[in-house]
């Protein structure tokens, strides 16, 4: 399970304040107080929504401010209110007060509504001040100023497909190509230390979130490289991507690779080894077509051999070759595994 965290400011709207004004018209001498009231100003609401899976719409954006309330009218004209400002929210969100760590709400119904910055009261216009020892008062109050807070959210998140591979297999690279996630690339082993997630979108209501790992190399069960208490973020996935560099710089070899990471994935637990798998063969740009396709049936033979048969999908993360029949075979096994109800799927 991953954490997906975002910390944004909300701030509501001021009140309007009130008016001072003496009605004046012809033939209407000492027409008495007629300055309105001023204008509610606009609440910041959070507002769960089923169909956000992620924070990540908060990295664009992470200042939320409702409308002000207008200043009251004269002809005792209230000011209009103004416009409340609705932030959707994934669901399962948890909404902090980032200042005194309270719990303000967890969000978990669709269209669950919370207000999380109330707008200022408008102030009272003149008019409100008559009575019989005043009949002229020129006194109005203020609006009530606005509120504001930063929040923290946090949300959550099961990833559905888990990147797996070697360093510098180019696993960063592709969640890159696959999604709108931004992550650092480098031509050095252990560039992302941390889980990274992205939500790829294969069309309107299919949507996948994909979390790149860390990468992992021979004797990490024995805590070489990073380790493997990673793996911890992905327990719950779907479906397991590996990442296969089709030509790595090092001459090693590709099924001794595949076969390395497929034991350390074992040590750490067989119900993760056993989740349905594709292997992303990756970086094919770098060798001719032809090569890709004798690279591929030798691969796949020798898999045979092994007695496992994942799909294999001949990708690049560099120029997106391959990544739509990646997401799409992902998501075949993904929609199968949810059929399954988590049960244990072994490759014959
Ligand atoms: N030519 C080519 N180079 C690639 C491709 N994908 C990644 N690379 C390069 O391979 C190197 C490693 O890429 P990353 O995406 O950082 O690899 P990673 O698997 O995330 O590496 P770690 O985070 O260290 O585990 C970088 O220099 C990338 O530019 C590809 O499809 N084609
Ligand atoms: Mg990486």
């Amino acid at each position: 399970m991953l954490i997906d965290r975002a910390a944004i400011h909300v701030r509501s709207g001021k009140g309007g304040d009130g008016c001072v004004s003496l009605h004046r018209a012809k033939y209407v001498p000492k027409g008495g107080p007629d300055g309105g009231d001023g204008g509610d100003g606009g609440d910041v609401i959070l507002v769960g929504d089923e169909s956000l899976d992620t924070l990540l719409g908060f990295k664009r954006q992470q200042h939320f401010r409702a409308r002000n309330g207008s200043q009251g009218l004269s002809r005792s004209r209230h000011g209009p209110n103004g416009d409340s400002l609705e932030v959707n929210v994934p669901l399962g969100c948890q909404v902090h007060d980032a200042d005194t760590g309270e719990l303000l709400v967890d969000i978990q119904q669709h269209q669950q509504r919370c207000v999380v910055a109330s707008g200022g009261r408008g102030g009272y216009g003149n008019e409100h001040f008559k009575s019989s020892v005043n009949q002229t008062p020129r006194e109005a109050t203020p609006g009530e100023p606005w509120e504001e807070r930063t929040l923290q959210l946090e949300l959550k998140l099961i990833a559905d497909v888990g990147l797996v591979g070697l360093p510098n297999a180019g696993k960063s690279t592709l969640l890159s190509a696959l999604t709108r996630a931004n992550a650092k690339v480098g031509d050095y082993p252990f560039t992302t230390i941390s889980p990274q997630l992205g939500v790829a979108e294969l069309d309107d209501d299919r949507r996948l979130v994909i979390a790149d790992l860390p990468g992992l190399i021979r004797g990490a069960a024995g805590g070489a490289g990073l380790g493997l208490s990673f793996l911890s973020h992905i327990e719950r996935t779907k479906v397991l991507v590996h990442v296969l560099d089709s030509s790595p710089q090092d001459g090693s070899d590709l099924i001794e690779n595949y076969r390395s990471i497929r034991s350390e994935l074992s040590s750490y637990s067989e119900d993760l080894a056993c989740r349905p798998e594709v292997i992303a063969l990756n970086k094919i740009d770098l060798l001719p077509a032809d090569q890709v396709e004798t690279l591929l049936r030798e691969f796949a033979d020798q898999l045979d051999a092994d007695g496992t048969r994942p799909t294999i999908v001949p990708v690049s993360g560099a120029t997106g070759t391959g990544t739509r029949q990646l997401l799409e075979a992902a998501w075949t096994l993904a929609r199968l595994k949810a059929a399954d109800g988590w049960s244990h799927q072994v490759d014959t």
